[in-house]
């Protein structure tokens, strides 16, 4: 195969990141078509740069702190997952963002990796969020990021124009995480594609609570959140693409809920730590009897949307790995074809899903990577 031209950009980086394909992928035309874009494509790596602006970090270029994007190099159709293993063999589904050339691909030095394609058609972005809320806070905050609030002479005077111009993502977005979890009751069960509709309730240990002042005053080591609502029309979206591909018996919905940590905030007895968190689990149950899943991002995302002044649409579906009563573990190669399965779901959830995504003039940064 003749090598590719090799794109170099101001301040980036680049390095060649050709994967092999899996066999299964060059059974469909369409398929094939799209795993040619990512086999060669490139990673851009931003060079570290000045940064300004303590509020908000930015570059010279606008490139965020932690994920190294900027302005038209994201998608409105965010498509958040847990690991770059699952980013990379979902990018494998993408088509070009334009006609010729490869997919836009961005690692940034926290090692956040940005893939812009399209999926029938539509632009979307594939990005490894890692795992915890703060990571999702991440990838959500600084993709709705608005520099040009520097043009308001402070945060009070500053409108919703001076937050949605110079944004990373400018319009409305529809962000959709795929991740893996604990089932912890049916119709969740070992292998089910778990929707989190109606949303998600937040799980946080209280540190208080293990001082010999709060063992005295009976603070309680895990506190429970209100159910934060996800998008109706979104996350039945989301359903019917997996019921499309795995069938009714793989998929249902249920409340998830979210923990602040994977040991002692989802009740895994640890013996070097006292975590009190015999009865975390019984106690969830008892305040929430409708939860289904447990695991660490969902109620951030859904969060955030929800206080987004109505610019973000959120949603999550969650592959149950673990099984918490039985204590058993999905096999690899099953969990594999399930996170192939249900990110076409993602995928084409986000790309049905109407949204208010004109770019309009580019205010003097170009065209988003899918136009040029
Ligand atoms: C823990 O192993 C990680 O797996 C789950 C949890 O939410 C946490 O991030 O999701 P992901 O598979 O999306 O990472």
């Amino acid at each position: 195969m003749p090598e590719e031209p090799r794109e170099q950009k101001a301040g980036l980086a680049v390095e060649d990141t050709r994967r092999p394909r899996p066999a299964a992928c060059s059974a469909v035309a369409e398929q094939d078509a799209a795993g040619r874009a990512a086999s060669r494509s490139t990673v851009l790596r931003p060079q570290k740069s000045n940064i300004s602006d303590a509020n908000f970090p930015v570059d010279a270029e606008g490139r965020t702190y932690h994920l190294g994007t900027k302005r038209g190099e994201v998608a409105n159709r965010i498509l958040s997952v847990g690991s770059e293993k699952r980013a990379l063999m979902l990018a494998e589904y993408l088509e070009p963002v334009a006609p010729g050339r490869g997919l836009f691909m961005l690692e940034s030095s926290r090692g956040f990796l940005t893939i812009t394609g399209r999926y029938t058609g539509a632009p979307v972005s594939i990005i490894v969020t890692h795992m915890g809320m703060a990571n999702a806070d991440f990838v959500v905050r600084e993709n709705r990021h608005a520099a040009a609030l520097h043009a308001a002479s402070s945060c009070a005077d500053a409108d919703a124009d001076d937050y949605s111009r110079g944004a990373v993502v400018e319009g409305e977005m529809a962000i959709v995480r795929l991740g893996t979890c604990g089932a912890l009751q049916p119709p969740a069960h070992l292998g089910s594609f778990v929707v989190a509709d109606p949303g998600a309730i937040l799980i946080r240990r209280n540190p208080d609570a293990f001082t010999p002042e709060g063992e005295e005053g009976g603070l309680v080591p895990y506190t429970f959140s209100r159910p934060i609502p996800s998008d109706p029309a979104l996350s039945l979206a989301l359903e019917q693409e997996a019921v499309r591909l795995l069938g009714p018996e793989g998929v249902c919905r249920g409340l998830n809920a979210t923990a602040d940590s994977f040991y002692s905030s989802q009740g895994r007895r640890t013996g070097w730590f006292e975590d009190r968190n015999e009865t975390l689990l019984a106690d969830l149950l008892c305040c929430y009897p409708e939860a289904v899943t447990l695991e660490m991002e969902t109620a951030m995302l859904l969060d955030l949307a929800r206080c987004s002044r109505g610019s973000i649409r959120a949603a999550a579906g969650v592959i149950a790995l673990a099984d918490r009563a039985s204590n058993h573990f999905l096999a690899a190669e099953r969990t594999e074809q399930l996170e192939r399965a249900t990110g076409q779901a993602c995928l084409a959830a986000l790309a049905r899903t109407p949204l208010d995504d004109d770019w309009g003039p580019h205010n003097g940064s170009g065209p988003p990577v899918w136009a040029s």
